[in-house]
């Protein structure tokens, strides 16, 4: 059943049957009870069309269900604590309970959509709060400027939790946003979490499990390779290598995002990779992460370029809490192979100051559980952008200037 086959009571019902299990203690989580925006949805979802990417928000039942995930699948995954975390990779539905995550993932699906020559479009919903973002004001800008089949709508209640818009920006006017961007308003009809009702405690402590219960984890990829290999001597500078390994990742179709690619050649290294693979972004760290995780869903391999590390601490989010968790949250239903490609100014002639020579391997090591990498040899350079080339999952690696 999708978008007008629902009725306003159906929904209503549904989202009422979810209350009564959180009274009866039966969702020892969070979650977030949608409500009082039923027709306004139902009209939207008319124009959303099977195979259409649907992104939602912590809030996501009704889009859900409207995107046509099954109620019985929809219920039985709130009841698994997934009502933050409801993904279906067959229907093309993803949410985040990162406000702020999905709007760059939007635009990396909606260029990929745009590239493969789809008639598929991409629907990202979020709520005002969301829209407060810096991250909601890169996406937008990317779509318009792009013409990208990807449209926002801001579902706008005026609070983000129990915050009015005015006090949070000093006025209650909307902000004005170009076509790609639609908004309605409503009046929510349940707090922001939870129902407002007690809920049975005695239930709700002999129905809790644990994170890794809710959220089996999955096999750790390991890089084995410098442990098990003996590199033959390659007779290549460590440049050289990484260049090699770039070219190979072209060969195979990579895309290339960042800055200073393009012009610049990321530092020379991307020299032999045509420019149709490169993609030279604005200076929005986090939007070139997203870009990269919406093409991955598409079957792109991205190879995301921060020309220096301590850039990348601008999208901490997108690394720690979306590319290293995705896979995890959707049980496996969402895979993001992305390869990123750092250097640290840590050496050489043109010394650019203490920022710019951290080295945050054992950083990114500790925040994400996905190889982060660091060759100090030409031979380890490119064995590791070949086994990057190679993952189904994501690597880091993070290339010294002083061996360059
Ligand atoms: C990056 C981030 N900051 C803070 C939060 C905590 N948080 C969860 S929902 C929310 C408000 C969201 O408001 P809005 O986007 O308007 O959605 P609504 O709950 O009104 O549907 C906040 C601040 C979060 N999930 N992510």
């Amino acid at each position: 059943m999708r978008g007008t086959e629902w009725t306003t009571d159906g929904l209503l019902a549904f989202v009422d049957k979810m209350a009564k299990y959180h009274d009866a203690g039966k969702l020892p989580f969070a979650l977030h009870l949608p409500g009082g925006n039923e027709e306004q949805l139902i009209d939207i979802f008319a124009n959303i069309n099977e195979g259409d990417y649907v992104l939602s928000t912590h809030r996501n039942w009704y889009h859900a269900l409207l995107h046509g995930l099954p109620p019985e699948e929809v219920e039985q995954k709130i009841l698994d604590a997934r009502s933050m975390f409801m993904f279906d990779r067959e229907r093309n539905f993803y949410t985040s309970a990162i406000i702020g995550g999905p709007v760059a993932i939007a635009v990396g699906i909606a260029w990929a959509l745009k590239r493969k020559g789809s008639d598929q479009k991409v629907w990202c919903f979020l709520g005002d709060g969301t829209e407060d973002t810096g991250h909601f004001a890169e996406a937008v800008r990317y779509v318009n400027g792009f013409d990208l089949p990807c449209t926002f709508v801001i579902e706008d209640d005026s609070m983000a939790v129990d915050a009015s818009k005015e006090s949070r920006w000093g006025t209650d006017k909307d902000c004005c946003w170009p076509d790609c961007v639609v908004r309605y308003h409503y009046t929510k009809s349940w707090p922001h979490i939870r129902t407002g009702n007690f809920a049975d405690l005695k239930v709700m402590k002999s129905t809790m499990k644990t994170d890794e219960e809710y959220f089996p984890l999955l096999p750790k990829r390991k890089y084995l390779g410098s442990a098990s290999i003996n590199y033959a001597p390659l007779g290549m500078k460590f440049k050289e290598a990484v260049t090699q390994g770039m070219t190979e990742l072209g060969d195979e179709g990579a895309i290339f995002i960042g800055y200073s690619i393009i012009p610049g050649d990321a530092m020379g290294t991307l020299k032999d990779v045509p420019d149709d693979q490169k993609i030279e972004t604005p200076v929005a760290e986090n939007l070139m992460v997203g870009l990269a995780i919406g093409m991955s869903f598409e079957g792109f391999k991205p190879v995301v370029y921060f020309e220096r590390h301590d850039f990348m601490l601008v999208a901490a989010d997108a690394i720690g809490n979306h590319v290293d968790k995705i896979e995890r949250i959707s049980h496996g239903e969402f895979k993001c192979p992305v390869v990123f490609k750092t250097v640290v100014d840590d050496g050489g002639l043109f010394y650019s100051g203490p920022t710019h020579s951290q080295n945050f391997t054992n950083v990114f090591k500790e925040l994400v559980d996905f190889p982060v990498l660091y060759p100090e040899t030409p031979e380890e350079a490119l064995e590791m952008y070949r086994y990057a080339k190679d993952s189904d999952g994501p690597v880091m690696i993070v290339e010294s200037k002083k061996f360059h």
